[in-house]
C-alpha cells in the first residue's frame, strides 16, 4: 500500500520536472500571482554559475513594473511550483537602492534565509507539504530602500557531474522599510563569483553513493544578518584564539544572527497595484534553525523516492487533491515541461529505473544518462 508522501511525491514528480517561483506573501497579503516579481522565459534551470542568469534567471536583469511594501522584521512567504527535485531553498538581498525596478541584481547580496535538509526531508519536500510555500522573516536592522528580494531553489539531483546541478531563481521587487543605515548587512555574496561549479555543495560525486546530506548548507555561506555596531555580529565560524573566556561566544547559530533591535509594526501597503487577494488558507512551515538535526543512519539512496518514479497509478480523486492549485492563483499553473506521452523539453526528465515516461527530447537536446535513476534531455 503506498502511503500518502510517496505517492503525493510520484504525482508531484509526474506533475511538475522543472519549477518556478511565481508568488509571495508579506505577512499574508499577496499582491496577485506573479505580480512583482521577474519571470524567466521558461521554467528551465540555470547551470552556469558563472553566468549573469545566476543572479535572477534569464531576462532577469529587466524590472517589473511592481514593487511591493514590506517592513523589516515581515514574514515573506514565497510559493514555486511543485518539484521532485532535491536540494534546498535560499533567499538574498540585494540592496538598499533607489530603484528596485532599475537594478539588475548583478553584485553584491547577503543571504537572509536557508532551508537545507531537515528530519530526512529536502527543502522541495518540505514545502511538497505546504503547497510548496517556505516562510522566512525579512531581518531586523535593514537600512530603508528598495530591494530585489532573490528565491533559489538549487536541485541536485545531476550534482554527480559538473555543471548537473540545476538553479531555479526568481526574484521580486520589494520596498522595504527598516531601522539600519547603509552597509549594515552582510557578509556579501557576489552573484556571479561567489558560486565555482566545483564546489562542494554544488558538485557532489557521491550524490547517488553515500553522500551524507545531514550536514549540507546551501551555496553563498552562512545567513547573514544587519547586526551594525554594537548589535548581533556577523556570524563567523573561527573560535576566538586570543580570549580568555570560554569560547562560548562563537557558537552562534549561523540561521539565528539576526539583530535584536526591535522590529516595527508593519502595515503592508503595495505600490502600483490593486488591492491584494487574499491570502490562501496554507499551512505554515518551520524552517528548524540550522537544520543540523540528528538524523539516523546514513542513506545511502536519499533521493530516489523523490523524482524516480514519474507516473503511479492513483485513485483519480487522489490526484486531484494532491495537485490542486491554490485556490487563489489568477493564473493555473504551468503545464508540466515532462508527461507520459509526447516530446520532453531540454532539462526534463526522459529516462531512469522506474520511468514510465516519454523518452523522446525535443529538438536540439538529447536524453542522456545521468544515473541508473535518472536521464535527462540536455
Ligand atoms: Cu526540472
Amino acid at each position: 500500500m503506498f502511503s500518502k508522501t510517496i505517492l503525493a511525491s510520484s504525482l508531484i514528480a509526474a506533475v511538475s520536472a522543472h519549477q518556478n517561483f511565481h508568488q509571495f506573501w508579506v505577512n499574508d497579503e499577496t499582491p496577485g500571482y506573479q505580480v512583482g516579481i521577474r519571470m524567466p522565459p521558461s521554467n528551465s534551470p540555470v547551470t552556469d554559475v558563472t553566468s549573469e542568469d545566476i543572479a535572477c534567471n534569464v531576462n532577469g536583469q529587466t524590472g517589473v513594473a511592481d514593487t511591493v511594501a514590506a517592513s523589516e522584521g515581515d514574514t515573506i512567504k514565497v510559493q514555486w511550483d511543485q518539484s521532485g527535485h532535491p536540494g534546498p531553498i535560499t533567499h538574498m538581498l540585494f540592496g538598499p537602492v533607489d530603484s528596485a525596478k532599475a537594478a539588475t541584481g548583478v553584485g553584491s547580496w547577503f543571504k537572509i534565509d536557508e532551508l537545507d535538509y531537515v528530519d530526512g526531508k529536502w527543502a522541495n519536500e518540505i514545502m511538497g507539504a505546504a503547497n510548496m510555500t517556505h516562510e522566512f522573516k525579512l531581518p531586523t536592522g535593514l537600512p530603508s530602500g528598495e530591494y530585489l528580494l532573490r528565491s533559489e531553489m538549487l536541485a541536485l539531483h545531476g550534482a554527480q557531474t559538473v555543471g548537473g546541478a540545476q538553479f531555479y531563481i526568481g526574484c521580486a521587487q520589494l520596498k522595504i522599510t527598516g531601522t539600519g543605515s547603509d552597509g549594515a548587512c552582510g557578509p556579501e555574496i557576489k552573484l556571479p563569483g561567489a558560486y565555482n561549479a566545483e564546489d562542494a555543495n554544488i558538485y557532489i560525486p557521491n550524490v547517488y553513493n553515500g553522500f551524507d546530506p545531514t550536514n549540507y548548507t546551501a551555496p553563498g555561506g552562512p545567513v547573514g544578518s544587519c547586526g551594525g555596531s554594537g548589535s548581533t555580529a556577523p556570524v563567523s565560524s573561527k573560535p576566538s584564539s586570543n580570549s580568555t573566556t570560554p569560547a562560548t561566544s562563537a557558537a552562534a547559530a549561523s540561521s539565528a544572527a539576526v539583530s535584536t533591535s526591535v522590529s516595527i509594526a508593519s502595515n503592508v501597503a503595495v505600490s502600483d497595484v490593486a488591492a491584494p487577494t487574499s491570502s490562501a488558507p496554507v499551512a505554515s512551515v518551520t524552517a528548524a534553525p540550522g537544520g543540523n538535526t540528528t538524523a539516523s543512519a546514513l542513506p545511502s539512496l536519499v533521493f530516489p523516492s523523490t523524482f524516480q518514479t514519474s507516473v503511479v497509478a492513483a485513485p483519480s480523486t487522489f490526484q486531484t487533491s494532491v495537485i490542486a492549485a491554490p485556490t487563489n492563483n489568477t493564473a493555473p499553473s504551468a503545464p508540466s515541461s515532462t508527461g507520459s506521452v509526447g516530446t520532453i523539453k531540454k532539462y526534463g526528465q526522459c529516462g531512469g529505473r522506474n520511468y514510465l515516461g516519454a523518452t523522446s527530447c525535443e529538438s536540439g537536446s538529447t536524453c542522456t544518462v545521468m544515473n541508473d535513476y535518472y536521464s535527462q534531455c540536455v
